[in-house]
């Protein structure tokens, strides 16, 4: 842990975002009680805590966040601190997320599925002040792993707990109905300082952190919302789990409040929880990972429910192909939107206007004139960012831009790698670029594995699965999936005269050791030896090339 907390942009380069209107100077805590005073009367949030239904207007959540933010101010939660923030889609994540914006708390936006050693792993490299939780989601008892967290870590004083009804660990914890207070006057924070902090999908060991500020996220967010059509009778629906970029903010629930519109928290992305949202709310926008999109499309033609409201279904996360992107429009009688983003910054749209054929083979092109993007050859780390591939041709993406970020949270070490001298991030994915500026995500060349949309880190889950004491070596990773597009295969070499563990038990290894359910191995191959194919050690890169043969081979 080591190196500052965000790397700024240069002061000339910051200078021309804001003498280009990109950045405002305003922050989130601002931006709410604009949209408050312009739409008061508008629904802002809908869902469900446990059995209660709230429908909350703009007016409502502006309030609930003024009060929350003096109840957290009360607690000791002060500017500068960070706190983890682990809730599902309730609504009562807007006004939290707001409330801290307000005191100028830092949201490190953990995901419902992450377990003792991410979050563990985020409160210890933040050195988060406090956890907020729900007590229990899906039969998990998320105030017990909160409660653990904060024995673990020094740093966390407090835990706050929602009260859902759903029971669970709240021993030693904070209802968060007990943080209501009157309203403070709290400084607003710096626009250009840290609003909070997004987890990487990563691609070597745990996660990294990824530090935004009000200024870059709101122009992101602005922008979302214009180039997605958003409108004050506009409804999104948030189906997938709200605190990951894409439905907080492409265009998402912020999207959605920048427009005057309803956001709609869905707590399922399945087809029958959400059309019967969708039927009853009217939602027009939503955005979906491609398995979900396929399940949506299939499940359509059956269901009972009105989905006429739909206008535009937004689908990434995950590369949606041209036969999956032709079925969605007709499926769901709406328009198709490819969006391809990242938390660290840059996200790409195919444009309500586009051809069809940009929509369904593209996945869309950066949201801002002064997005940077460079296409250049994987092979040569070293290649300085200018030397781009021959125009059409496949290469690594490298951008910079008003939104993307410069460096991760103290992590001087990896930065030096991730990102080039002149402030370009490496982002890891190989893309072709059409005459019009649209990409095409063609592979990837960092070691990660997009399971639908949720990222795993091989080395991560190597780490966990050599942990065990019958197992000498592992590598892990993706091997093709007609649902997921990817899934995850360990290939584990057992440690000679010990037993050779069977594939359940190192799953059930790795989960007790407290991941994320999406990173335990989907397939777990035993085998003698890694093959080797050069002389002497073996790189990573030529291990899984190898593996991934032998695997295709055996199909
Ligand atoms: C989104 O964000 P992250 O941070 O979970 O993952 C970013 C990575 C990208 O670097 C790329 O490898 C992959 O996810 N990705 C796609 C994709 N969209 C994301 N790969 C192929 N096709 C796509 N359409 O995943 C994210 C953030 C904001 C909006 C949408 C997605």
């Amino acid at each position: 842990m080591n190196g500052p907390e965000h790397t700024p942009w240069p002061p000339e380069v910051a200078a021309r975002y804001r003498a280009a209107g990109h950045w405002h100077g305003r922050s989130f805590g601002s931006w709410l009680s604009l949209l408050a005073a312009a739409y008061p009367e508008r629904t802002a949030v809908v869902g469900r805590t446990g059995e209660t239904e709230h429908r909350w207007s703009f007016a409502e959540l502006d309030r609930r966040a003024h009060r929350l933010a003096a109840g957290l101010h009360g607690l000791g939660v002060r500017a500068g601190d960070n706190v983890v923030l682990q809730l599902p889609n309730v609504p009562e994540f807007l006004p939290v997320v707001l409330a801290l914006f307000r005191a100028g708390a830092r949201p490190v936006f953990a995901l419902p599925a992450h377990r003792d050693t991410e979050l563990r792993h985020v409160a210890e490299w933040s050195q988060a002040t406090a956890v907020l939780t729900v007590d229990t989601h899906a039969r998990y008892d998320h105030g017990a792993l909160a409660r653990a967290t904060a024995d673990a870590v020094s740093s966390v004083r407090e835990v706050i707990v929602l009260d859902t009804g759903a029971g669970g660990s709240t021993a030693n914890t904070v209802p968060l109905s007990g943080l209501d207070a009157e309203p403070l006057e709290l400084p607003d924070p710096d626009p250009e300082g840290l609003a909070f902090l997004q987890l990487s999908g990563g691609s070597t060991g745990l996660p990294k952190l990824i530090p935004r500020t009000h200024d870059d996220y709101l122009y992101s967010v602005r922008e979302s919302a214009r180039i997605c059509g958003l409108r004050p009778d506009s409804v999104y629906l948030a189906a997938l789990p709200v605190a990951h970029n894409f439905p907080l903010s492409s265009p998402g629930v912020f999207g959605a409040l920048h427009a005057g519109a309803a956001s709609v928290l869905a707590p399922a992305p399945d087809p029958a929880t959400a059309f019967a949202l969708v039927e009853r709310e009217r939602v027009t926008v939503t955005g979906l990972v491609p398995p979900l999109a396929a399940a949506w499309a299939d499940a359509a033609g059956r269901t009972a429910h009105d989905l006429s409201s739909l206008e535009v279904v937004l689908v990434g996360g995950a590369k949606c192909g041209p036969e999956l992107a032709g079925r969605i429009g007709p499926a769901l009688g709406c328009r198709l939107q490819q969006v391809f983003g990242m938390a660290e910054g840059l996200v790409n749209y195919t444009r309500l206007d586009d051809p069809d054929e940009l929509v369904l083979t593209t996945q869309g092109r950066p949201i801002s004139p002064d997005d940077e993007v460079r296409v250049v050859d994987p092979d040569d780390p070293a290649a300085p960012s200018t030397a781009e591939v021959e125009p059409g041709r496949a290469g690594a993406l490298l951008t910079r831009g008003p939104y993307t970020i410069r460096g991760y949270y103290r992590a001087a070490e990896h930065n030096a790698t991730t990102f080039t001298t002149d402030g370009f991030y490496r982002t890891g994915d190989l893309v072709r670029r059409t005459p019009t500026g649209h990409l095409e995500v063609v592979g990837r060349v960092k070691e990660q594995v997009n399971r639908g949309g949720e990222k795993v880190a091989p080395t991560e889950v190597e780490d966990h699965l050599m942990a065990h004491p019958d197992v000498l070596d592992a590598a892990v990773i993706g091997v093709p999936d007609t649902y997921l597009g990817e899934r995850t295969c360990a290939y584990v070499v057992p440690r000679p005269g010990g037993e050779t563990p069977a594939g359940s038990v190192l799953r059930r290894f790795v989960r007790e050791r407290g991941v994320a359910a999406f990173k335990i191995p989907d397939l777990i191959e035993i085998v003698p030896d890694f093959p080797v194919t050069g002389v002497g050690k073996t790189s990573k890169r030529e291990l899984r090339d190898a593996l991934r043969a032998r695997a295709t081979e055996e199909r």
